[in-house]
């Protein structure tokens, strides 16, 4: 049976998977009315990789004897400046993601749930991955300012980024 802390700790980041995905749901919707097509299939997909995220918490906690549960969600902002605004607030999300990635770890330490600890490593390594590749993303929105081909052209590698991991997964 699992440590109800570690559970409940556990719910609240199913929670926060679920909200991640609905936040870059909306900020995907915004792209893509705003004319950011590329950078809205990026989004999109990134929506779908947070349900995996919160899939694979809730997977775990009901194999380990607890019982994953839903809760109510705040609404997702709908509204952006522009896209260096939108990429701005993806990287806060991280961050925010994290450390809560952290808090998690460390309350599996303090209540020896090693088995736990050794499951979030996954998570770990992921933020990791996730928050470099949102950096880089921001770092180039950043550069390019207000330049409409510069953004042309980052919001047409946002869109080449997710056919090559597309591509990457099916030869896998
Ligand atoms: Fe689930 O990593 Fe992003 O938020």
């Amino acid at each position: 049976m699992i440590n109800p802390k570690v559970e409940a700790a556990l719910n609240e980041q199913i929670k926060k998977e679920e909200h991640s995905a609905r936040l870059y749901l909306s900020m995907a919707i915004w792209c893509e009315v705003n004319g950011y097509p590329g950078a809205a299939t990026f989004l999109y997909d990134h929506t779908d990789e947070e349900s995996m995220h919160q899939m694979k918490f809730v997977h775990y906690l009901n194999d380990r004897g607890g019982k994953a549960t839903l809760s109510e969600l705040e609404q997702p902002e709908s509204n952006y400046k522009s896209l260096l605004d939108v990429f701005k607030q993806v990287m806060q999300h991280e961050e925010y993601i994290t450390a809560s990635i952290n808090d998690l770890y460390g309350l599996t330490v303090e209540e020896k749930d090693y088995t736990t600890g050794n499951f979030l490593q996954w998570y770990i390594t992921e933020q990791i991955e996730e928050e470099s590749l949102m950096r880089t993303i921001l770092d180039k929105i950043s550069l390019v300012g207000n330049d409409k081909a510069g953004m042309f052209h980052i919001d047409k590698e946002l869109e080449a980024m997710v056919k090559s991991k597309r591509t990457a997964t099916a030869v896998e």
